[in-house]
């Protein structure tokens, strides 16, 4: 009887075990990240736990971010919004579209930022994308984004711890 008992003792343990050594991966694995234009002035990031709104009422968002990543911005609210990165220092950190080796690009651009690319407002049931970025391995330091319409009110700062 009692081994009948152990062996699904034993096979419990292990699913556990499993499950506890899996959790620790889970929470450093890439992802894919929506960043959403909202209300208010606001960039927001459902369901992120590397993101952090910071910055005056909180309008702005904070991104600790991982290789691999997957940062997609979305025009979600009833006004103008766009994407754009903030310094002109850091275009060479996104320009090189697709450019393997070099070393200065630091997040590869899967589909267009910059400016240009506000989009008129629409439902906010529907959010619809503007760009999409993805963090390369080289990642370094930190890389400040902002909307096109709402300028330093309204930035996305992807950083590495
Ligand atoms: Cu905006």
């Amino acid at each position: 009887m009692t081994n009948y008992l152990s062996l699904p003792a034993v096979a419990l343990c292990g699913f556990v075990t499993a499950f506890c050594n899996l959790a620790p991966l889970r929470a450093h694995a890439a992802e894919t990240i929506f960043v959403d234009a909202v209300e208010n002035f606001t960039w927001k990031a459902n369901n992120c736990t590397r993101c952090t709104q910071v910055g005056e009422e909180g309008r702005s968002l904070e991104i600790s971010v991982l290789p691999g990543d997957i940062i997609v911005f979305r025009q979600a609210s009833d006004i103008d919004h766009g994407i754009t990165h903030l310094l002109t220092a850091d275009d060479e950190k996104i320009r090189n579209s697709g450019e393997d080796g070099n070393d200065t690009q630091i997040v590869e651009e899967l589909t267009r930022v910059g400016p240009g690319k506000d989009l008129l407002p629409i439902p906010t049931t529907t959010p619809v994308e503007m760009a999409r970025i993805k963090v390369k391995d080289n990642f370094t330091g930190s890389l400040q984004l902002q909307c096109t319409a709402h300028f330093n009110v309204m930035t996305v700062t992807l950083k590495k711890d």
